[in-house]
């Protein structure tokens, strides 16, 4: 947002209460949610701990928000100068908050080395006293390891200056500082024994040197948003993470001295408050712009210090270039949401005519956005058109002069060795459920499925999920948009290039390919064909280069080549630990009979395997049931538990053999389910609730589920349809109080994963009832979704989609994770919640998955919401 004038900022500190006079300004006091607090600075202290799942997601120990910004995270003791997300970290035991003393006490065990310390943070001065307290001297393993760390985000401080001992140094822009080589006897392992580096074979491990040591460092002194002054008796030292790895960080650290107890390292640090600083309003609009008929609401995002100004201005720009204000809309409170912020919202619908138009809201002014009929049109086709080729496997991508990478994992697949436990979650048990030996290649298995996000690995369950909904995408819709060529055979995309048939028709049948080939080849879909080393796992450039292509050959020595055989194990290694009971493969079986269908005309070839194999499938249930049906009761209801947590419900399989091939014992298995599904939406319980906090209906699945009955619509007597239409009310109702939950008008939902899906897939569905029902429900429920995901949100108003908009995400990955860039027509996942209250969204570090990591599962739904917006804005703009 640009400042317009900074003058009238000054002038309104004058009149709302900015506490300059008092001799406590500038002084950090712990606030009732648990963190110290002053104008323009937050310290918290633990409010995050590390997760443990992902490790170290860098949003947790000790960190400050200066400004309304996280500039700094990871304040802890840490065992390397520079942490890896695979680094050990010590676990918090106690964690104790004295309000009036102004003092955070932490207890920490690292349980490998019996390291028990704590650190204590206690407010001081203008900013914190940060100590760690042992209760015996270090353990010996740890001296020259152990350390007090804190973690800087880098691009923040890109084009900005140090202070070491008053020595005036520019930060890096890119890491070119100097490392050396130690003997891997004296690493400290990383979790569950994995190692991100590939030492060849050398055992070896690389260690960052600092780049600059003192003992008075200042971050930033010219920039008051990013100033952090540190001071210690004990020597700081600082480092540049991303010589080791590309999330790493800039490093702030002190060694913890061997043979001392008590109070051993001290750190006084210095953030700068400012006792008359607001947070300039998040003006929050859509950044496609509006049609003319749409309601058009902006929603402003507040400083709890800020005083809400009751108008405000939209201005059009004129051919010209000059600026006429149109329309002065009233602006109003509606409150407090998530404990940070105040928010309100100025309604500007009634600026209908066709142009361009900023909002100017307390001297701030938005960047310009438009106002046509056309404005949703066509904003899928980066989505479909770049970012789903972009993340096909096995698949050479190629836009007009650039290759996005080549064709990756040809080598596919080693059968995954027994009793083994891999570090993404996967794991095998005593048998392969195969006919394959451990590292067995599996034939056949080099073709179709994408990377399912910022990695490279195929998760089953969304080629599965993604294969079944972009067949769901072509039946209510039928895109036949034609941009890309898709060659199965060479195993080649071409980006801009028709080929004659509908992209959606080739991307169902890039999933059904290889579900038909895990089906064919293995019996079954491995639950995932994931690399076996974490050095491979945590890959970034082409995916071409993960493995080298060659087939793994055990007679071979690593690296040695002979043919299209190598000794090297980089192949993916298939897991198959969930094989066994054949009820698992409901989902697998709907999605091949929808692909089955949708396919036939086009590609019959495929269509006929689809439907061979999902006939193959729903057999291997039958058979199963049947056994089940005759063995003696304790073992049946012991199997019907085990069904009900495999899926045993057939019904999404049912549906689609249903719509294959007509016949009535399929409809009869899956009729009664989906007629509890209305019941169950007819006795929906009903009433108000308050969602302020983030603890309301926003968090919460939908109340009214009708999604499958929904789909079923058109398939179905008059007597469902008339059955249904009595329940779209009960629906209705809870997707309106839904919005009316939220500052916003649509599900803000804050978690350690953004919650952009969960606003996309609840616009879908109140697309899908308009679609049936436009009688019955108000579209603005459908476009105020899209329009959210679009900018109106809070933190920032960038459009989480990328290059959709007229400002939009920065930096966002699928496979292009280290690029500080983005791939066409991703979805961010958007806002994620730091405990207890900040809602954050990052566009200057795309490592924070929860943020930053689009994924491919999000395409079918994004892309629904958009042709569904394309047809209301049609239907309201007659
Ligand atoms: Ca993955
Ligand atoms: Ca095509
Ligand atoms: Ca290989």
């Amino acid at each position: 947002m640009k400042k317009l004038l900074p003058i009238i900022a000054a002038l309104i500190c004058g009149f709302v209460s900015c506490a300059t006079d008092s001799k406590d300004a500038g002084k950090l006091v712990i606030n009732e949610r648990g963190y110290f607090e002053t104008r323009g600075v937050n310290v918290l202290v633990y409010s995050n701990n590390y997760q443990g799942v992902f490790c170290d997601e860098k949003t947790a120990g000790v960190e400050i928000v200066q400004r309304g910004v996280r500039i700094a995270t990871g304040g802890a003791v840490r065992l390397m100068n520079t942490p890896e997300q695979w680094d050990i970290y010590a676990s918090l035991t106690e964690r104790t908050i004295d309000t009036l003393g102004g003092v955070i006490s932490c207890r920490f065990n690292y349980p490998d080395y019996n390291f028990r310390y704590g650190i204590t943070v206690r407010q001081e001065g203008k900013g914190f006293r940060m100590s760690v307290e042992l209760d015996d001297p270090l353990p010996a393993e740890l001296a020259g390891k152990a350390g007090l760390n804190m973690e800087f985000f880098p691009a923040t401080y890109y084009g900005k200056t140090y202070l070491v001992d008053g020595q005036s140094e520019i930060f890096p822009r890119y890491p070119s500082s100097d490392t050396e080589m130690r003997p891997k006897s004296e690493k400290i392992n990383q979790f569950w024994g994995l190692s991100t580096f590939d030492d060849r074979g050398r055992d070896e491990f690389i260690v960052a040197k600092p780049i600059s040591k003192g003992h008075t460092i200042v971050m930033a002194p010219e920039d008051e948003s990013l100033r952090v002054l540190f001071q210690s008796d004990t020597e700081l030292n600082l480092f540049d993470g991303r010589n080791l790895s590309q999330n790493g960080t800039f490093v702030v650290r002190s060694m913890i001295p061997a043979g001392k107890k008590g109070t051993v390292l001290e750190w006084y640090v210095e953030p700068t408050p400012d006792a008359g600083w607001i947070r300039e309003p998040n003006i929050g609009f859509s950044q496609i712009g509006y049609t003319p008929a749409q309601k058009k609401v902006a929603v402003i995002e507040l400083d709890r210090n800020d005083k809400v100004v009751s108008k405000a201005k939209i201005f059009r720009v004129n051919a010209d270039g000059s600026h006429t204000l149109v329309l002065e809309p009233a602006v109003k409170e509606w409150g407090v949401f998530y404990n940070r912020y105040n928010y309100a919202q100025c309604d500007f619908s009634a600026v209908t005519d066709p142009g361009t138009y900023y909002i100017e809201y307390n001297g701030f002014r938005t960047n310009p956005f438009p106002i046509n009929k056309n404005v949703y049109d066509g904003k899928w086709h980066n989505t479909m058109d770049v970012w789903l080729p972009v993340q096909m496997d096995h698949m050479l991508v190629n836009e007009a002069y650039r290759v996005w990478h080549g064709r990756s994992h040809m080598d596919d697949a080693v059968q995954a060795p027994t009793n083994y436990q891999q570090h993404d979650g996967y794991r095998m048990g005593n048998s392969t459920n195969t006919k394959y030996k451990p590292y067995e290649h599996i034939p056949g298995l080099a073709v179709g499925a994408w990377y399912d996000a910022g990695d490279f690995d195929i998760q089953s369950g969304t080629v599965i999920g993604l294969t079944n909904q972009l067949a769901e995408v072509w039946d209510v819709l039928r895109p036949e948009r034609d941009e890309t060529f898709i060659d199965q055979k060479t195993q080649f995309v071409d980006i801009h290039r028709p080929d004659g048939l509908p992209d959606m028709i080739q991307q169902v049948e890039h999933g059904a390919l290889n579900l038909c080939a895990q089906i064919e080849n293995i019996g079954f879909i491995a639950g995932g064909i994931v690399q076996g080393n974490m050095h491979q796992y945590h890959h970034l450039g082409d995916a071409v280069t993960i493995t080298d292509g060659y087939i793994y050959d055990p007679s071979l020595k690593p690296y040695e080549v002979r043919g299209n055989r190598s000794g090297t194990l980089d192949d993916r290694f298939a897991f198959t630990n969930n094989a066994g009971n054949p009820m698992s493969n409901v989902n697998v079986c709907a999605a091949l009979a929808h692909a089955a269908r949708v396919l036939a005309p086009y590609i019959p070839e495929t269509a006929e395997r689809c439907k061979k194999n999902a006939l193959k499938l729903w057999k291997d249930m039958d058979d199963y049931q049947a056994r089940m049906a005759n063995r003696p009761q304790q073992q049946q209801q012991n199997g019907q538990r085990g069904n009900r947590g495999m899926g045993g419900d057939r019904s999404s399989a049912a549906i689609q053999l249903w719509l294959l091939t007509g016949e009535q014992k399929y409809k009869d298995m899956f009729l009664p389910g989906v007629m509890r599904q209305i019941e169950a939406a007819r006795n929906a319980p009903q009433g108000a609730e308050d969602n302020r906090t983030g603890g309301g209906s926003a968090m919460r699945a939908p109340r009214v589920n009708i999604t499958t009955a929904l789909s079923l619509l058109p398939y179905m007597d008059d007597d469902f349809k008339a059955q249904l239409r009595e329940v779209i009310p009960v629906f209705v109702e809870d997707a309106k109080r839904t919005a009316e939950s939220t500052p916003y008008g649509v599900p803000v939902a804050g978690g350690s994963w953004g919650g952009s899906e969960r606003v996309i897939s609840w616009a879908q569905n109140n697309y899908m009832v308009w679609r049936y029902y436009p009688d019955l429900i108000d579209p603005e429920l459908v476009l105020s979704g899209l329009n959210f995901i679009y900018g109106n949100h809070p933190y920032s108003n960038v459009s989480f989609v990328t290059a959709v908009g007229v400002n939009t995400k920065k930096v966002a990955y699928g496979n292009n994770r280290a690029d500080y860039t983005f791939i066409p027509g991703g979805i961010a996942p958007g806002l994620v919640l730091l405990q207890p209250d900040l809602l954050e969204h990052k566009d200057d570090y795309p490592f924070l998955w929860g943020e930053n990591e689009c994924c491919t599962r999000t395409v079918p739904s994004y892309v629904t919401l958009s042709i569904g917006a394309e047809e209301i804005a049609a239907a309201i703009n007659k």
